[in-house]
């Protein structure tokens, strides 16, 4: 699980969602190809996140713990918790050196 040598994230901007009250925060997250993005669980129930095309997926995340994912290739990623499947959230995948 170590990451890809010479994939960088940007330590200056650091993606997070928080996954609070049953919902994620952004619901829609747009960063750069090789960012990695970490799910924080601050509800008080557990929450998995699995994308819909089946990218990535969590361990069931109990409060306080967290999920990192590495987001190499451009595109958008429609996730959902699959405990709670109304729970939704993206993230959108920019080419990296296209941050404006
Ligand atoms: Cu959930």
């Amino acid at each position: 699980m170590a990451d890809k040598p010479g994939v960088v994230a940007n330590a200056a901007n650091p993606a997070a969602v928080q996954i609070d009250n049953f919902a994620f925060t952004p619901a829609t997250l747009t960063v750069a190809a090789g960012t990695t993005v970490t799910w924080k669980n601050d509800d008080d129930s557990p929450h998995r996140i699995g994308d819909k095309n089946g990218t990535f997926k969590s361990a069931a995340l109990d409060t306080d713990d967290s999920f990192s994912h590495t987001f190499a290739a451009p595109g958008e990623y429609p996730y959902i918790c699959t405990i709670h499947p109304y729970m939704v959230g993206k993230i959108v995948v920019k080419p990296a050196g296209s941050s404006s």
